[in-house]
């Protein structure tokens, strides 16, 4: 199965994304993410936009960027999801969820991030077990079904009646909420009275739907000729194998991370792991690996490549893709630390590329 082109995989892929992002990668050369690892949405941004044309997937980490402006159309996420568009590539927020069900079910949906919105891909640390991967899966759908979204803007003074806390459901509570969000009950001995309460509901789409597209602020044309949009909907990574030393996923793990993928192929994508881990005839699945560097340019580029000293070690593209056969390479400071991490990122997407059409030949 590693000789199989990226574009033959995209034929037979069951999951949509991962139809859309083989054909993606075969049409822009291309089996780079960029892992945007940076302090403000500004550079975020920056970077989305620079390093756009070189990736097909964009990695973040919305909580360490500060200056992260969360309005459903037109904040940080919906900036992405035009950029995204405009360049071709998928945005995979790298959130690691890792609790019981219920709890990532709201982490996924629902605060200030809304990530399920603007992110094409998550991904789960499946510690707590599988019923996260299903209660992620369930989540997706039933938001979908709930799609155009509603938000409910209330904007009161004072303690809420006990009906209006019942009303409050924190599903569908919107953003600008006079109360924080957290409305108190009357019967908490606190004291207060209601001064106003206005409730505003309007509807909108998810930021990633195609519909949205058309109207959203100028600029969303394709710049890569072929390019269609992304399907409207979501898929999951499960963190099967780790990059870091001394980590405790063993392959009895790695093994049951891939049973929780067969069980949930509507959902799951593939892994983020250090290898291939398709065995069956039918695991599709796709690997993204992160713990990537490439030697610098006048080095022997088969050499290898110091860790951060932060228990991170890197391996070159062609050990990943060539030798242990993921699809795609992860690559954040080896890019953004650069002097020039525009030229930087072509570099590792022909490195990485090259290592794929040898493996495939
Ligand atoms: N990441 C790893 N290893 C894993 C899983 N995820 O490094 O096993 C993530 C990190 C970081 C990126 O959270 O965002 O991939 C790697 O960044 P780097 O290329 O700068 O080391």
């Amino acid at each position: 199965t590693l000789k199989a082109t990226y574009a033959s995989r995209g034929q037979s892929a069951t999951h949509p994304l991962n139809a859309y992002l083989f054909k993606l990668m075969d049409l822009k050369a291309s089996n780079l993410c960029l892992s945007a690892d940076v302090t403000t949405a500004r550079e975020l941004l920056y970077f989305a936009e620079k390093i756009g044309p070189s990736i097909v997937v964009l990695k973040t980490h919305y909580d360490m960027v500060s200056g992260w402006d969360f309005h459903p159309q037109t904040g940080t996420g919906a900036k992405l999801a035009s950029l995204a568009r405009r360049h071709g590539f998928l945005i995979f927020e790298d959130r690691k969820f890792g609790d019981i069900g219920n709890t990532v079910e709201m982490q996924y949906i629902g605060g200030s991030a809304r990530i399920i919105e603007w992110a094409h891909i998550v991904n789960v640390n499946m510690v707590p077990g599988k019923a996260s991967v299903a209660s992620l899966s369930n989540a997706a759908t039933r938001w979908f079904e709930r799609y155009p979204y509603e938000v409910r803007t209330s904007v009161s003074v004072g303690t809420p009646t006990a009906e209006e806390f019942e009303d409050n459901d924190t599903g569908s509570s919107g953003r600008g909420d006079g109360n924080g969000g957290s409305p108190r009950r009357t019967d908490d001995g606190r004291k207060g009275s209601i001064v106003s309460v206005t409730t505003v509901t309007q509807q909108y789409e998810p930021v990633n739907s195609p519909r949205l597209t058309k109207s959203m602020a100028g600029g969303d044309e394709v710049l890569f000729a072929g390019i269609e949009e992304a399907p409207m909907t979501r898929g999951l990574l499960i963190l099967a194998q780790m990059s870091s030393a001394g980590n405790f996923m063993n392959k009895e793990y790695t093994q049951a991370c891939v049973e929780a993928a067969r069980e949930h192929k509507d959902f799951v994508m593939g892994f983020v792991s250090q290898e291939a881990l398709n065995t069956q005839p039918d695991d599709q699945f796709i690997h993204m690996t992160p713990g990537c560097q490439l030697p610098p340019e006048d080095e022997d580029q088969n050499g290898t490549v110091q860790g951060d000293g932060k228990g991170q070690q890197y391996n070159t593209p062609q050990k990943i893709i060539g030798i242990a056969g993921a699809d795609i390479v992860i690559v954040g400071r080896g890019i953004l630390k650069a002097g020039d991490p525009e030229g930087e990122a072509e570099r590792y997407r022909s490195a990485a590329w090259k290592a794929y059409t040898e493996r495939v030949r």
